[in-house]
């Protein structure tokens, strides 16, 4: 039993997804998700925004399976701050079919870096959501930058779509690829193509470094149906511009999520509606996310 209370209101994940229709193509990689604790082994961090219910790692790889889907990169979530066991511990059961994103803390060591990179971590995660984080100093994130791009990872962001004027240079001054989350958390009762959006595709169109996970639908639609409709055509619209440099992934266990429980087969066939050729499903959820976290796998 955790000593972990997970907060009044939190929604826990769906209990019994159903079957998508659609048949990801295999090796299909769910690029986006998590590993909660469990707390009584990876307590959350003392600092964390809020306590999430426990999401194990044998859940997410029989989701994994459930889905059809062959690999999973686990992203650290800011309830576990910057001590990335519970990812590691992950990632090592994973047989190599996990790879991860972890948070750290300017005065990581080359050796600890080295460990995590043992261990399957590809990333590092700078996260700008108010809600979520306490700012950081960009000389801090500018020196962690510094550290890992020797080891050949890169950097996940993580902001709402409004900051992004504020955030721009910053991001496009960042020397390692940079792979931005929920296509920067667009405002979809703005049009596809007004000014809000049209920055987003500015920053992916001048930086050839920078790829975007078309992910979250369930966080940013704002209809009330769960065919997320709203979505896509931001989605596709950077699936059909950025083909090679497009991710997807669930976002299991669905942090913070409020509106409704997601059931993960309504999120996979999402893809076709936004990856519409099997070309593009192909990129999408295959041939990009192995040669960004499996490039030794990938015939260069
Ligand atoms: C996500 C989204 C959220 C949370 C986190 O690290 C996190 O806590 O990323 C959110 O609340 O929008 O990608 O998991």
């Amino acid at each position: 039993m955790s000593d972990f209370q997970m907060d009044y209101g939190w929604r826990v994940y769906h209990p019994n997804p159903r079957k998508p229709t659609f048949r990801a193509p295999p090796g299909a990689v769910d690029a986006h998700c998590h590993v909660f604790g469990p707390g009584d082994k990876f307590p959350y961090a003392p600092q964390r925004k809020y306590t999430p219910c426990d999401g194990p790692k044998e859940k997410l790889w029989m989701l994994r399976d459930h889905l059809g889907l062959s690999r999973n990169v686990i992203v650290q979530a800011t309830c576990h701050g910057a001590d990335n066991r519970a990812l590691v511990d992950a990632l090592l059961d994973s047989n190599g079919m996990a790879r991860g994103v972890a948070t750290v803390t300017r005065d990581i060591s080359d050796e600890q870096l080295q460990e995590l990179h043992a261990a399957g971590v590809r990333g590092v995660r700078f996260n700008f959501v108010k809600r979520l984080v306490d700012k950081l100093p960009f000389d801090s994130l500018e020196e962690i930058s510094r550290k890992i791009a020797p080891l050949g990872w890169h950097i996940v962001i993580y902001f709402e779509a409004s900051e992004l004027p504020e955030l721009y240079d910053f991001f496009a001054s960042l020397p390692t690829d940079v792979v931005v989350d929920h296509m920067g958390r667009p405002d979809v009762s703005k049009p596809v193509d007004g000014e809000e959006f049209a920055l987003f595709l500015k920053l992916l169109g001048e930086n050839p470094n920078f790829w975007c996970k078309v992910s979250c639908p369930e966080r940013l639609s704002l209809l009330e149906n769960v065919g997320y409709g709203d979505v896509i055509p931001f989605a596709r619209t950077v699936v059909e511009r950025f083909p090679d440099r497009v991710l997807w992934g669930t976002d299991w266990p669905h942090p913070n999520m409020t509106s409704h429980t997601p059931d993960e087969g309504d999120l996979v066939d999402f893809i076709p509606h936004i990856a519409v050729t099997q070309e593009l499903q192909q990129k999408l959820l295959v041939d990009n996310p192995m040669r960004l976290y499996w490039p030794e796998e990938v015939e260069q």
